[in-house]
């Protein structure tokens, strides 16, 4: 698979290595083309005009939700309701379904490896209302430790928020057996952050069985600033609106307001019509790869970049074996810190990450500040990991010995 020529990004960079996927991917020419596209042939505010340019703006914004939510396995596409990524999906449901439902007494659980964006929302939410934030541990090798979730669900849990894969390990998890558990000791409702599941393997809500799925079109090809938060019909109709403006309403009087149906209820004022044109483009291209081709592609890398970064002295790597995770790897080279690691890596032109991933709680737990990350998508190639394995060993000769 040698994808690079399609992102104009990589192709002007000549001498880059983009192994930084799981924060953000780079984008085929196809879908700026279609973005662009949209600006130059089709622009008008969807939704509000009575003349054929806006109601073609309309058209081509409503085919991009059935586009994307065709490629989510979503049955119904006015469930999945456009946000602007996985942080926004998250917060409506803790602000819309959290409020409305969650009391004094109540508990809330997530794990342990969540990112902050599934993490704090419930945390506050809890503090809130007076309920308790509960967290699922993990094993050693950074799973979630399904003895401890079952220990810590019962009747008085009203949500697990949990992530379908770890952007700081690469975790995959078992959604199946976690909604199993879940739903034989309480009433919960699952809340799974997908922004690290849709760009990478093949997703299908219908039967995930959770509530709430969250995701980000810019890990998956598509733009910045466009999402979207899929849930199931009863539940998005019960839950009152997140935020209240235009679109979002049926009859506005001077006294109350009834709201607009599914999925525009969720849409408050103009939505983002040119990005969803873009992410259906992307989701074309994703497919027209597919999806199983994708996941082993990336983990071919992975698995090339861990037997040969656990050949050299002094590197650690966390989470499960490369046959259960997506294409993450993150890891430590001795007491070198992460960030001066990402330094001396992108002087050879690897962009990789460092820090925390915005997963505190985990770092706290692995006992390391911050971790080196690298994640493969589908414009990388061995040549990629060459260029990390020899940045890595570039680091050491910089550091001489590295304490273990
Ligand atoms: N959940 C997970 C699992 C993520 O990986 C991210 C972003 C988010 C939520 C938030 O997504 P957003 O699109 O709303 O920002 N993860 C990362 C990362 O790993 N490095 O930078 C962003």
């Amino acid at each position: 698979m040698n994808r690079r020529a399609d992102f104009p990004l990589l192709v002007n960079n000549p001498g880059l290595h983009y192994l930084d996927s799981a924060a953000t991917s780079q984008k085929p020419k196809l879908v700026l083309d279609a973005i662009r596209d949209f600006y130059e042939n089709s622009n008008a505010n969807p939704h509000r005009g009575a003349y054929a340019l806006s109601v073609e703006a309309t058209e081509r914004y409503c085919c991009a939700r059935e586009r994307i939510a065709q490629f989510l396995g979503v049955g119904d596409p006015s469930c999945l309701v456009f946000t602007r990524g996985t942080t926004e999906s998250l917060n409506l449901v803790g602000a819309s379904w959290g409020r409305a439902n969650v009391k004094s007494g109540d508990e809330v659980v997530v794990s342990a490896m969540e990112h902050h964006a599934n993490f704090v929302p419930w945390q506050q939410l809890a503090a809130e209302k007076g309920a308790k934030l509960r967290i699922c541990e993990l094993t050693t090798d950074g799973r979630m430790d399904l003895d401890c979730l079952r220990s810590i669900v019962g009747r008085q849990t009203k949500i697990v928020a949990f992530n379908h894969v770890s952007n700081a390990l690469g975790t995959i998890n078992p959604v199946r057996e976690i909604v199993q558990i879940v739903r034989e000791k309480s009433g919960a409702i699952l809340v799974c952050d997908g922004a690290q599941s849709a760009p990478h393997f093949r997703v299908n809500f219908d039967e995930l069985d959770v509530d709430f799925f969250a995701f980000s079109g810019h890990k998956m090809l598509g733009p910045m600033g466009l999402g979207g938060l899929i849930g199931r019909r009863a539940m998005l109709e019960a839950m009152p609106p997140y935020q209240t403006g235009g679109d979002m309403i049926e009859f506005v009087y001077d006294d109350r307001t009834t709201w607009n149906v599914l999925p525009h209820k969720f849409e408050a004022g103009t939505p983002n019509a040119a990005d969803a044109v873009g992410l259906a483009a992307a989701v074309d291209y994703l497919d027209a790869i597919g999806a199983d081709q994708i996941l082993s592609h990336e983990r071919r890398l992975m698995a090339s970049a861990q037997t040969r970064l656990s050949a050299i002295e002094g590197i650690r790597i966390f989470g499960p074996p490369p046959a259960e995770r997506s294409g993450v790897i993150s890891f430590v080279l001795g007491d070198v810190h992460p960030h001066d690691l990402a330094t001396i890596l992108d002087g050879q032109g690897v962009c990789i990450r460092a820090g925390h991933h915005c997963c505190q709680p985990l770092m706290r737990r692995l006992d390391v500040a911050a971790t080196a990350r690298a994640s493969f998508y589908v414009y990388n190639d061995e040549s990629d990991v060459e260029a990390l394995i020899n940045g890595v060993l570039k680091a050491k000769e910089i550091f001489g010995h590295v304490a273990a």
